[in-house]
This record gives structure tokens, sequence and C-alpha cells, in this order.
């Protein structure tokens, strides 16, 4: 208590609010029923009080005038942006209302459910979809789903689980805890500590400065000469999309110079000697011809990394939306293998949700008993792109993006009508080709958009606008991660409703018998049944953690030689041999290639030299800043004054020869297309490539059509399509891989 009528309440952060996947623990001030300050809980375990600015802007995003508040409807035509104000059981009435009609017309398979990155476990809108009886649930418009997705099927494939380095984060004592080690060597390929990195799933940037404290050394592999670049031990600069042929000559070094763990292999693989096979032809200086990086800095990470004891490993999402991403991790995933760094403190540990909990029951029994067999078989039958890719099929539940799109155009092989689009901005961000998105999705008969700001999404193409709850706004679980954090309803903004709130009560009108609760919190409790707590006995804690040797074996170390990973108590992994397959046999027996290998991306120097020699720089997308999260908080002011302009970063070197000098606005021009930027001038670029942020519009500027606050302007995912994910159907979105080239704008088009 501080001040009269003041409290201060603790309690994880997520989405919505600063976005992210963190598992951040913080104080909130309510005053008067408003949220007036949030702050850094030093008592959590996760960061011990350090905050993102995102969260540190909290009030203002909870209080921003533009912030949705109450249920609209559509009272022109499509991106028109004559909305009217109504109550929310009109909006209930309408959505349940149009979905019934949908569903008896066509079949429940003809709604697509499209959320965007993990919020709040997504479990709300697989909640709703199932209810309803769609299988159609999908990361709507990011091609391949290439974000996590690929490297959990990957890991699961290969190794039965997947693996994150070990900061102690399973240990509430953390650093302190006896028996963990830092790592001698981090490699951080593919990964923003920096920007991304204080808020991603399982492992925070925060956490490399920590270990650096305690000796860590890094090795960074990243085109860009990033922060943690600039302070590493071995920086390898490689060339996008060339991480599969570097791991593979990282492999063949540290197998033909003998530097692997030897009882490890031949205890806890299979397939050693065809892979040992498989890499001989990626030698250093083949490598070095695809990655330009040079063969010597490939040995010499290789041997870097092979001879730490322990070491760990930390990826990006560059390498789910790479061409091969499931190929391509399977490779990363044989490094840390074949040199014993699996579950071993300081290394790479396998990572379960804290004591088995999730919050939507996601595993197929657990589904089975909630739906009934007959529902899930006739899941997997109408999924989209459940036929045509075996690993899409058999892993996780989601539709294919891609497919879904096409699918949305051709209206074959069965007809798609409707589209419940939460938490997925898809014009300005998540989608690949937006304008195809955008002219398919708006030949819909339905659309839901749940969000809490207006979107360009929203006004081109809803009919409905549902207006959703911070996190300080609503009851939820944090389950993604370690530890457990309760994060609970403490104001309410204009008549916001939390997300499981608005899909719980939809799928209790369409499917009552899906949903035997009363509300939110017996589910939450419910679901929370294995920590021994209730919702809101974990409320009154803010967050919880297994213990040490706690039965549910979702506490490191060394599990495999426990028997606590094989659902037959067995010592091993949960593979099809019990071992870490090098030669996958999940994937030879869905046709796919068992052991790793190299593709090239779909536009490159090597795979299109005559597309190069007209658009002659490599284009990375999206590296994260922590200013925004995605397209979030344009219109926050502290967060705008700190990336105030859309901008595309450019060596100075490359730019002078083109005229280009710092703030110029400038085109970036590709095959498909051309989109406006600010030009910023950073040695940190390679020569050869540009780097342009992602999830640019401009809240303050016009939102109907056909501005829709400046995306065709500035969304640079219009040079890249869809249609190409990876073989595996996982990954390849080419976000990080197109290319093209520059040149300043006429002053008359100078618009930002
Ligand atoms: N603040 C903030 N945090 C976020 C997000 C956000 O929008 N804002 N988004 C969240 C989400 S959904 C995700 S998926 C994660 C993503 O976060 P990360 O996984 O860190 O991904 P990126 O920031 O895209 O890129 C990481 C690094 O890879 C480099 N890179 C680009 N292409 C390649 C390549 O082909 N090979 C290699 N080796 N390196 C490459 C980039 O230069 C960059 O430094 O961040 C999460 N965290
Ligand atoms: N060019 C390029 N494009 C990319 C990427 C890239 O690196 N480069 N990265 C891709 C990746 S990895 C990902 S995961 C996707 C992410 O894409 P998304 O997760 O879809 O992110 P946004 O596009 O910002 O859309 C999210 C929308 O949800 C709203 N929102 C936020 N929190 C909540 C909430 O709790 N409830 C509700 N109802 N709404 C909420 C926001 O206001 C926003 O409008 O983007 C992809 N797009
Ligand atoms: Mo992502």
């Amino acid at each position: 208590m501080g001040e009269m009528g003041e409290r201060v309440v603790r309690m994880g952060a997520w989405s919505a609010g600063p976005g992210c996947h963190g598992g951040c623990g913080v104080k909130v001030t309510i005053k008067d029923g408003k949220l007036t300050k949030c702050e850094g809980d030093e008592d959590h375990p996760y960061l011990q009080g350090r905050l993102c600015p995102r969260a540190l802007a909290l009030t203002q995003y909870i209080y921003h005038p533009d912030r949705l508040q109450y249920p609209m409807k559509r009272v022109g035509a499509r991106g028109e942006g004559k909305w009217a104000r109504i109550s929310w059981d009109e909006a209930l009435d309408t959505c349940e209302d149009k979905m019934r009609t949908i569903r008896d017309k066509y079949g429940p398979e003809s709604m697509v459910f499209g959320q965007g990155t993990g919020r709040d476990a997504g479990g709300y809108i697989i909640f709703l979809a199932y209810a309803y009886g769609s299988p159609n649930w999908t990361l709507f418009g990011l091609s391949g789903i290439s974000c996590f997705t690929p490297r959990l099927a990957a890991m699961s494939m290969v190794m039965g689980d997947f693996t994150f380095p070990d900061a102690a984060q399973f240990s509430p004592q953390r650093y302190d805890d006896p028996e963990w080690k830092a790592p001698e060597v981090l490699v951080s390929w593919a990964r923003n500590l920096a920007g991304s990195g204080c808020t991603d799933h399982y492992f925070s940037g925060h956490w490399a400065v920590d270990m650096m404290k305690r000796g860590t050394k890094l090795i960074v592999i990243d085109p860009v000469c990033s922060w943690e670049a600039s302070r590493a031990e071995l920086w390898l600069q490689i060339r996008p999309g060339t991480d599969g042929a570097l791991a593979l000559a990282m492999l063949n070094v540290i197998i033909n110079e003998n530097l692997y763990d030897k009882e490890f292999v031949t205890k806890w693989t299979h397939g050693f000697e065809e892979l040992k096979q498989r890499v001989q032809e990626y030698t250093p200086e083949k490598a070095a011809a695809i990655t330009w990086v040079p063969a010597e800095k490939i040995v010499k990470a290789a041997r870097m990394y092979a001879t730490a004891k322990p070491a760990g490993m930390r990826f990006g999402q560059p390498l789910d939306s790479n061409r091969e991403a499931t190929s391509t991790i399977h490779a990363l995933n044989c490094l840390w293998a074949i040199t014993g760094n699996i579950d071993i403190p300081g290394g790479n540990v396998i990572t379960r949700p804290p004591f088995g909990v999730t919050i939507y029951p996601y595993s197929t029994q657990e589904v089975i008993d909630l739906y009934g067999e007959e529902f899930v078989a006739n899941l997997t039958k109408k999924r989209i792109g459940a036929d045509r890719f075996p690993l899409v099929k058999n892993f996780r539940a989601w539709a294919l993006s891609d497919m879904v799109l096409e699918q949305m155009e051709t209206q074959k092989p069965y007809p798609i009508k409707g589209l419940w689009c939460q938490t997925n901005n898809f014009l300005a961000n998540t989608a690949q080709d937006p304008k195809r998105h955008y002219e398919a999705v708006r030949k819909l008969e339905f659309n839901v958009v749940v969000d809490t700001f207006m979107t360009p999404t929203a006004q081109a193409i809803a009919d409905i606008i549902l207006p959703a709850g911070s996190f300080p706004e609503k009851d939820s679980v944090f389950t993604t991660g370690v530890p457990i954090n309760a994060i609970q309803k403490v104001i309410q903004v204009g008549e916001c409703r939390s997300d499981w709130e608005i899909n719980f009560e939809l799928a209790k009108r369409l499917n009552p018998q899906a949903v035997p609760w009363a509300n939110v919190r017996e589910l939450m409790t419910l679901r929370l049944k294995a920590t021994g707590l209730t919702f809101e006995q974990l409320a009154e804690q803010s967050w919880t953690m297994a213990p040490k040797n706690h039965k549910s074996g979702t506490v490191p170390y060394r599990r495999h030689e426990k028997g606590q990973l094989r659902p037959d108590g067995q010592p091993g992994f949960r593979t099809n041999t019990g071992k870490v397959e090098l030669y996958c046999t999940n994937y030879e027996k869905y046709g796919l290639d068992p052991l790793p290998y190299h593709r090239e991306p779909i536009e490159s120097p090597l795979s299109t030299p005559e597309i190069w020699e007209k658009y002659p720089l490599i284009m990375i997308t999206g590296r994260r800043n922590s200013a925004f999260f995605h397209s979030e908080h344009r219109q926050i002011p502290w967060l705008r004054e700190l990336s105030p302009f859309p901008e595309m970063e450019m060596h100075p070197e490359t730019a002078a020869p083109l005229g280009i000098k710092d703030g110029d606005m400038v085109w970036i021009e590709g095959v498909r297309g051309k989109v406006k930027r600010r030009a910023r001038l950073t040695p940190t670029m390679h020569r050869q490539m540009i780097h342009a942020l992602h999830g640019w519009w401009l809240p303050e500027t016009d939102g109907t059509s056909p501005n829709f606050y400046g995306v065709w302007d500035l969304n640079v995912n219009q040079l890249i399509p869809m249609g190409e994910q990876s073989t595996s159907g996982f990954g390849g979105a080419a976000t990080k891989t197109m290319l093209c080239k520059v040149y300043k704008v006429k002053d008359e088009e100078a618009t930002v």
C-alpha cells in the first residue's frame, strides 16, 4: 500500500500492452481505479526487475485516446471507415448468427480462425475454432507458419523435445543454483538479443549479458554487426539464408577433426555414420563460397564451439524463415547433439511447460476427451494443407497459411466464407504479399477483427470489430516459459473485454457442450491443477515454479538418463529410436530428406544471378527493436520517439555512389514492387545488404481506403511472395533474403 487509495499488484506482463513472449514480472500501481505506473518486480526470478520500454510506457498504451473501447459494426462499404458503436449483446448476437449461417450452409471448415504470434498461449483462438468445429486455425498470412513452429517441428522430429540454452531459468535461485554452470561459449545464431531478446520465449537477451558477466564468450552469426556481434569473441558475417551450409560445414570440421563427444554419440544418437557421410560434401571452402564467411572462420567457430564445455546455442526466427527451415534447424540440432550439450548444466536444456501445464488442451488425447474421436479424425481430413504436407498433418494443428490463402482465392476444394482475425494485423505486417490477402479476404462474407487499436486490417476488412483488453484488464495465465505467471484484471477501460472472455462466451453460444465451465477462471483453475494452486492462489502469489526433480520431469538435467522424457518411462529421448536422430526416421517416413542439407533462397546471387544483376542488394527485414512489437506502438508517444520513422538501413559506402544521404527518402524496389522508406546510413550493415524495418504504418494518417494508414507505401512485405514455403510445409517465408535495388525518391513523392 502506498498513498491513500493506491495499491500495488504483482503479476506477469504479456500481450496486450508490451506485446512479447517473455515472462516478465511487473508491479502495477492502481489509484482510483486507474493504472498509474508499471515497473519491474525485482523479486521476480525472470528478469529481477528489468523491463523494456514498452512495458514502461504501459500507461500511454492503456489510456491512449485511439484505443478501441466499444464493439463496432461497419455501416458503410468495407474500407470506407464508417463504423457505429454497438452493444456487446448485439456484437455477439451478430457473430453468432453469421457464423451459424456459414456453418449451416457450407460447414464449419468454411470459417478460418487466424491469429498472429503467440499471445496468451494462442489458446483462446483454437478454443473458439474447435468449439465452432473448424480445423482451420492458422497463423494467418505468415508463409510456412515461419515463426517458432518450424523449429518446434524440427526439434520434435529429431529429438522429441525442444531446447533452449540454460541460463538457470528453471531454478528460482537462478545463477546461485550450485548445479548450474555458465556456458564457456554461447552461440547467438540469427538472434537479435538486444532488440528482440528482451522479449522472447524461454530465453531473455538480458541473460546473455548476465552470462557474459560470468565469463561466457559469444560466437555471433549474423549478417549485421549487431550489439552482440560487436561484443563477440567471433563474429561470422553470414549471407542471409545460408545458415544450413554453415552448420553442415561446422559439423564437417567437428566430425573430421574428432572433436565430437564419442560417448554421447554412441549411446544417445542415431545415424552418425550417415551424417558423417553427408557432411563430407560441405567442406569449409565450399561453405565459404556459399555463406561469404571465410573458411578459416568457419573452422575456428567449429573448434571453439566443440571444445567449450559446456556450450549453449540460441537461434532466432531467421532460421524459421530459412528456405528449408526444418532441415537447417535439424543441422543445428546435430551440432548440440554430437558435442554432448543436451540437457546438461550450461548446455541446451530440454524445455517443457512448467509442471506440464498448458493453458489449453493441446494434446490430441485431451482434445479427444473434450470433443470426441470423430471430431479429431475429421479435423485432419479437412485441415487445409494436411493432405499435402505430412509434417503439417502430424505436427501441431495449424492449417497451412499459404494454402489457406490459395483456397480463399479458388474456393476449392471447399469454400471459405469467413475470417475470425484476432491478434493479427496482416495488412501491415503478419502476411507476405498483403495485397493478395486483402483482395482475398475482402471478398469473404463475414469478417471479425478483435484488436486493441484500429488497424489497417480492421479498417480494410472487418464487419464487426471487438475491443480487447490489455493485460491488466484481464485474467490469464502465462505458461510458455518459466515461471508460470498469473495475469489479473485490475482495471477496466471502456467496455473492453479479455480475449479469453470474448471467445469463451461465443464458443458457449456456438457449442455449449464444448464449454462445460462456468467462467474463464474455472477453466484456468482446472488447467493449473498440476501446480496445486487455484487461479486465485496463483494470482495472490503472482508466480510459481516446479521444484527440482518434480515428477512432471519439467526441470533439467540429464532427463534422458533418468527415464523422464519418454511416455514409457524408459531412458532415452521421445523419438522412434529413443535416440537423438541425426538421421531422422520421421522425416524419412514423411518423404523428406532424413539428413540435413542446404538449399538456396528463392532469390539469391547463386540461385537467380539474372535477378541479382538488376537487383544487387540483399534485403533483410524485421530485425526487432525494443521500441515496437511488430506493427504495434507506432501511436505511443514515448515509443515513437525512440524510432520515429519507417527506416531502411544501409552502409554509407553503398549509399554514396547512389547519391543517398542520411535521412533521404528512397524507394526499395524488388521484382514484385516497391516501397518507400527513409534512409539511415550505418556502418553496421554489410555493403551488399540493406535492412528494412517491419510492421510500419502511420496511425496519424488517413485510415480509410485506399490509404489504410499508408500501408501500401510502406509495407515491405509487398516485395515478398506467398507460396514458397519449405519442402516440409513449415518455414520458408522469404523475409530475410529478397533481392532489391534502392534509389532516391523524387522530391514530390517524398511524404514520410
Ligand atoms: N521488441 C520486440 N521483440 C520481439 C518482437 C518484436 O516485434 N519486437 N517479435 C517477437 C517475435 S514474433 C519473434 S519471431 C522474435 C524474433 O527475433 P529474432 O529471432 O531475434 O529475429 P530477428 O530480430 O528478425 O533477427 C535476428 C538477427 O538475425 C539476423 N539475420 C537476418 N537474417 C539472417 C540470416 O539469414 N541468417 C543469420 N544467421 N542471421 C540473420 C538479423 O540481422 C538479426 O540481428 O522476436 C520476438 N521479440
Ligand atoms: N517483413 C517482415 N514481416 C514479418 C516478420 C519479419 O521479420 N519481417 N516477422 C514475422 C513474424 S516472426 C511474426 S510472428 C508475425 C507477427 O505478426 P502479428 O503477431 O500478427 O503482429 P501484428 O502484425 O503487430 O498484429 C498483431 C495485432 O494484434 C493486436 N494485439 C496485440 N495484442 C493483442 C491482444 O492481446 N489481443 C488482441 N485481440 N489483439 C492484440 C495488435 O494491436 C496488432 O494489431 O509477423 C511476421 N511479419
Ligand atoms: Mo515471430
